[in-house]
């Protein structure tokens, strides 16, 4: 098939630089063909994230029913979830699934909004051995093992302790000039290392690497490699992000029209 179907479940972002809508143009930007189902509704712009609606239980899984009737769905991507009813119908929907599962799990937003409290974290870590690749950040890390990150030793400490089937962690956040990204596959150690842009429209960083990676994985690509293109697909988009509203801009997730 020439363009492969990827689904992202995540949250709609009507300002149009992350969630569901950072997914459909990074899914498009790289040759497969883009599902969605929202999770929830935000209500945002570039400056503030105020609040989400949840989307009914029923309208997503009758989404996910009506979808999977009618596409080969190759990849998934998993972003934004509220709510341990949501979490479990999630959970539910992919249980017998054996494609590749991406789940960026979403705790807070960039902005340090709270998305998802103690007891919906247990809930999103029965999730964790059931997908293919999770990707925190630093922050989500530090949440999820209880380790303190400073550096690549300490991403190395913490990506051990979190108990995922693979994991990717993401250095971003990190001060340092060149960032180092740490994938553990199958017991094994990958590391990508990339200059750090230095860019304040890095809104929708975290969606745009997920939906990647699921995109590369529809295409036939393993895991690692997967990775490598997505973080390099992620790179190429930030570098020439620019100013959309009066705060964080967004990607160019079509950078390759202005080459
Ligand atoms: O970047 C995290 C994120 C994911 N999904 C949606 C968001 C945000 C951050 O604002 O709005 C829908």
């Amino acid at each position: 098939m020439s363009h492969p179907i990827v689904l992202s479940i995540a949250g709609s972002d009507p300002s149009g630089g992350a969630g569901i809508q950072a997914d459909i143009k990074t899914i498009s930007a790289n040759g497969c063909y883009a599902l969605s189902i929202a999770t929830t509704q935000t209500i945002q712009n570039t400056q503030t994230f105020f609040k989400s609606y949840l989307m009914p239980q029923s309208m997503i899984k009758e989404q996910f029913i009506t979808l999977s009737e009618d596409f080969d769905i190759k990849a998934i991507k998993i972003g934004m979830l509220k709510g341990c009813e949501q979490i479990e119908l999630i959970y539910d929907l992919i249980q017998n699934l054996e494609i590749p599962i991406i789940l960026d799990p979403i705790i807070q937003t960039s902005s340090g909004k709270k998305i998802l409290d103690d007891k919906d974290l247990e809930c999103l870590k029965k999730l964790f051995h059931k997908i293919t690749l999770l990707t925190p950040n630093i922050d989500e890390a530090e949440i999820l093992s209880g380790v303190v990150i400073e550096n690549y030793e300490d991403m190395k400490k913490a990506i051990k302790k979190i108990d995922a089937k693979n994991t990717l962690l993401k250095g971003g956040h990190l001060k340092d000039e060149m960032l180092t990204d740490l994938l553990l596959y199958n017991e094994e150690y990958f590391s990508f290392s990339h200059p750090k842009i230095d860019s304040k429209n890095t809104h929708g960083t975290g969606c745009t690497l997920s939906s990647a990676i699921a995109c590369f994985s529809a295409l036939g690509f393993e895991i690692p490699k997967a990775v490598e293109k997505a973080i390099d697909y992620l790179q190429n988009s930030l570098s020439f992000a620019y100013d959309t509203g009066k705060g964080k801009g967004s990607l160019n997730h079509f950078f390759m029209l202005e080459k």
